[in-house]
């Protein structure tokens, strides 16, 4: 093809060489299940050249804290520097910490998918296909998509058809769990790797389709599931159980862990229908103007993206929901199509200390002594749209 992901090949490089070198490798990931499914397929490819991976880190969603890359994830890394460190999934906003990171020798790649702010990080390599140069064609690749085609660059042709297969499957469900678009390579992803989920090799999704999946399922039907099942961001020890369950080698262990994940699921699901229906409630008996903005102590940070989908799917209007903390909150954001929730919150990035994400599903974080401030300002940008 033509047009080539800015800095891919210059990161395979580098990848390369410190596999080469027995450089240390460490990776960072969102916790979802895009960030989770990239994380995974880059780990599998760089062990399979015999490279150090020491240590693996996820963001962790349910504290008070930077969205991304952040200042936790130096303390627990910085005891490896000096070292190659990967974010995947997340890193393109988060300035501050990037350029730490760098500062005390971990030599930073970011593997991005999410828009760019006005610049972008100090990182040693930046691959974002949303930053200026970048002139791959397709701007819809989920973090798994990107994180595919370094593996192909990293491998070549030491990629086995087992080892493509198995990434090609986690591909196609980390792009369906972001809800990319299901075209061009997207659609190469999903066409590939959806129809073999049934008869995959990967333990941990065997386990997991032996709890869930009933005889007449479609292939796509199947995919949804694992998906509902497996994005879920709690993390601990740094690692999501959604990533335990797909690197799980043993087929027992991988069994407990997808009965747990289950529960966790249901226990999920029911937190969610609470908290939307209060919001609910509230809003069917007064007027909600333009823009829906509600948060609170007793929401689960976690739980605020689904319940901001679900409200923002009911009422169709810009919805900001957030996790109230002590001094500062942090919440969901999603918007109906043809409105850019990024450029509502840099028109009150003034407000915010940190923000960020895709058109219509991303994140914010604020100081409460704030959070007036941000809803005024967010009224009245939403307000002036619509004339
Ligand atoms: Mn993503």
């Amino acid at each position: 093809m033509a047009s080539e992901i800015k800095n891919l090949k210059k990161a395979a490089q580098r990848i390369k060489k410190a596999i080469e070198k027995k450089e240390k490798i460490l990776l960072f990931s969102d916790s979802d299940l895009d960030g989770v499914t990239s994380l995974v397929i880059l780990e599998e490819a760089i062990r399979s050249l015999g490279g150090r991976i020491q240590a693996i880190c996820f963001s962790e969603r349910s504290l008070e804290e930077m969205h991304g890359f952040n200042k936790e994830a130096i303390d627990f890394f910085k005891k490896y520097s000096p070292a190659l460190l990967i974010t995947l999934d997340c890193g393109i906003t988060n300035f501050k910490e990037i350029g730490l990171a760098e500062k005390i020798g971990l030599e930073t790649i970011i593997v991005d998918h999410h828009q760019i702010l006005d610049k972008i990080p100090k990182a040693s390599i930046v691959v974002d296909p949303k930053q200026k140069g970048d002139n791959y064609l397709f701007k819809e690749l989920a973090a798994v998509g990107i994180s595919y085609h370094l593996t192909q660059a990293l491998l070549g042709n030491k990629k086995t058809p087992a080892l493509k297969k198995s990434f090609i499957e986690l591909t196609a469900l980390g792009t369906l769990a972001d809800m990319m678009k299901e075209s061009e390579d997207n659609e190469v992803f999903i066409k590939e790797g959806i129809p073999s989920l049934r008869e995959t090799s990967r333990p941990g999704l065997r386990a997991l389709l032996k709890v869930v999946a009933e005889s007449e399922d479609s292939p796509k039907e199947i995919a949804r599931k694992i998906i509902s099942l497996l994005n879920i961001t709690e993390v601990k020890n740094h690692l999501p159980k959604s990533y335990l369950l797909l690197v799980s080698s043993d087929e027992l262990k991988a069994e407990k862990i997808a009965r747990e994940v289950c529960e966790k699921t249901q226990e999920r699901r029911l937190k969610i229908r609470e908290v939307t229906q209060e919001i609910e409630e509230k809003f069917d008996s007064q007027d909600s103007g333009s823009v829906i903005f509600e948060g609170s102590e007793d929401w689960l940070l976690v739980l605020t993206g689904a319940v901001a989908s679900r409200i923002c799917n009911k009422f169709k209007k810009p919805t900001f929901i957030f996790k109230k903390g002590k001094q500062i909150s942090k919440g969901s954001v999603r918007t109906p199509k043809g409105i850019d929730s990024v450029k509502a919150m840099r028109r009150c990035g003034h407000l915010l200390e940190v923000f960020g994400g895709h058109t219509q599903a991303s994140g914010f974080t604020v100081k409460n002594e704030n959070l007036d401030k941000f809803k005024r300002c967010l009224i009245d940008y939403f307000d002036n749209l619509k004339l």
